[in-house]
């Protein structure tokens, strides 16, 4: 594919830019007063309103063409159809097949992949409606009370912010807690005031060799004897796994027939709708996780056939190039204004930066135009009290995704109209500022005019739904996955692989002996690291 920078499409967007690049969103908006209405796009459940974006609708075309220039359709196309898009890995890349309805097929290399997706679905129904229901029983035979998950990365950001997003839909007869880190802390904090004989533990991990999540597995599992009476035989009634490695599985001590697996075609960060999501399944039921699932699937539909004009994680996509390449921005914020959503910008963070943090293009060579943003965010409105003040008059431009919903789960009083208002009036304030005629109008004296200006013209867009709930959040995940997707695709990257998380691993599992067991540092270790550990030693004789 030839370099992005050498394209004709990217040459028009680069004198379309020059155009328009210092246009205010002041004038775009009094010139046009249609604007607000014409920039928006309504799909599945979702409103995406991106008049506050610092772009016409010259821009959309042009950034249209570019994402049909790169090949946007036909990458899309060849991912939904098993195609090993992962070529790093050399993998096909089908999380899309993990929310495809029971009457689907799609086979792939021979397989009907959507089968086997819902026969472990309706195996993980058998197994939630039993734990639910209390028939599970654990050694002693009393019912399961807490679940923990353990697992990281792809194998617990989704799970967790999926839990929390739907605790409104959750049963009231479990708790769920989750571990992550392999500080100890994290276990011996998840695991206290617990009731061994009620705590089941599902150990997470696709490759079930994961350092963190293997090293809290078996803490968790000496805990969990320890509170037993030592009996071996209770690691299968209070542990339960989600892998795609059997063998590794029994080792382990868990029986394979309480595992749920996953296919190699399904990336960590993409696998919150598989088995991984056993616990958000154990939280909502069965059915809440098939309206979860129903979701996912409207927008894919949407993806696949709404014209990209049209068509929402596009349309997102496309405005982060925009916002990155054309604008310059480094990072981009999202921020919901739902409290249940409190863990969804840190589970953006993984899918995007992890996605699209890539130096080199799918053949090796390197990239010529920025890459993926530094995600981050927090949920409305306590971030107005903290670090708005940068984005409103800091000196860097950070796009923002706000994201609203229309009701409330739990109403009372004024709370979700003074939540709204606070929400729109972020956006008004980061898109028209305060001039400092406006600024001095108000009587402010002359030497505090310069402090109170307020430049605006910093883009955002509004994503608006009705109400959380299962569907919706599904819907909204897809739509995530589907942008980076898009930006992958125009920018020519490997958005499924992860290379760039492997040296860490390595240098600390040549590091742990030293710590472990005193191994001397080997040699050309750097002072900085040989001098640290000598404090640490010191510290802890
Ligand atoms: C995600 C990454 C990574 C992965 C974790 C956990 O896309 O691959 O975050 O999910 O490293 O891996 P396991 O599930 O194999 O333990």
């Amino acid at each position: 594919m030839d370099a992005l920078t050498t394209t004709p499409e990217w040459a028009a967007l680069i004198d379309h830019h020059a155009q328009i690049g210092t246009a205010h969103l002041r004038d775009l908006f009094a010139e046009d007063p249609e604007r607000g209405r014409r920039l928006a796009t309504e799909a599945v459940g979702l409103t995406l309103d991106y008049s506050k974006q610092r772009i016409t609708d010259e821009t959309v075309s042009l950034l249209t063409a570019l994402a049909r220039a790169r090949g946007v359709e036909s990458k899309r196309d060849a991912m939904f159809a098993g195609k090993r898009i992962n070529v790093t890995e050399d993998r096909s890349v089908l999380h899309v097949a993990l929310r495809m309805p029971k009457q689907a097929q799609l086979m792939v290399e021979g397989t009907d992949v959507v089968a086997e997706v819902h026969a472990v679905l309706d195996k993980m129904g058998t197994f939630c409606d039993a734990v639910r229901s209390g028939s599970w029983v654990g050694h002693t035979g009393r019912r399961i009370r807490t679940v923990i998950n353990i697992g990281i990365g792809g194998s617990d950001l989704g799970p967790v912010m999926a839990f929390e997003a739907l605790r409104h839909y959750a049963t009231d007869d479990l708790s769920f807690r989750f571990v992550s880190n392999v500080d100890s802390t994290d276990i011996v904090e998840a695991t206290r005031g617990l009731d061994a004989a009620e705590t089941l533990f599902i150990v997470s991990s696709k490759t079930f060799t994961t350092q963190e999540t293997m090293t809290n597995a078996q803490s968790a599992r000496a805990w969990s004897l320890a509170g037993l009476g030592g009996d071996e035989s209770a690691v299968a009634k209070h542990f339960v796994a989600v892998s795609t490695n059997a063998e590794a599985v029994a080792a382990f001590g868990i029986d394979t027939a309480n595992m749920f697996g996953f296919w190699d075609w399904v990336g960590g960060r993409y696998s919150m709708d598989s088995a991984i999501g056993l616990s958000t399944m154990l939280a909502v039921g069965p059915n809440g996780f098939a309206e979860l699932l129903a979701g996912f699937c409207a927008m894919d539909e949407h993806f696949t056939s709404a014209p990209l004009e049209a068509n929402l994680p596009v349309l997102l996509g496309l405005l982060a190039v925009w916002n990155r390449n054309m604008l310059g921005c480094a990072t981009q914020g999202v921020m919901p204004y739902e409290q249940y959503l409190k863990r969804f910008p840190a589970y953006l963070q993984q899918l995007t930066m992890e996605s699209n943090g890539k130096h080199v293009t799918l053949d090796g060579s390197p990239v010529d135009a920025d890459t993926g943003a530094i995600v981050w965010g927090e949920p409305g409105t306590n971030g107005q009290h903290s670090f708005y003040q940068l984005l409103h008059q800091g000196t860097t431009v950070v796009p923002v995704d706000f994201i609203a919903f229309a009701r409330s789960l739990n109403p009372v009083g004024d709370h979700h109209d003074l939540l709204l208002a606070n929400v729109l009036a972020q956006a008004q304030a980061m898109a028209f500022g305060r001039t400092a005629a406006e600024v001095a109008a108000d009587g402010t004296p002359d030497e505090l005019v310069p402090h109170k200006v307020m430049f605006g013209n910093r883009p955002t867009s509004i994503l608006l739904a009705e109400v959380l709930t299962p569907f919706c959040l599904g819907t909204l995940i897809a739509l995530y996955e589907h942008s980076v997707f898009v930006q992958g695709a125009i920018w020519d990257i490997d958005s499924f692989d992860q290379w760039g998380v492997e040296l860490g691993k390595v240098l600390a599992r040549a590091i742990a002996p030293q710590l472990l067991d005193g191994a001397p540092a080997p040699a050309g270790q750097d002072s900085s690291t040989n001098s640290l550990l000598e404090r640490i030693k010191g510290m802890r004789s």
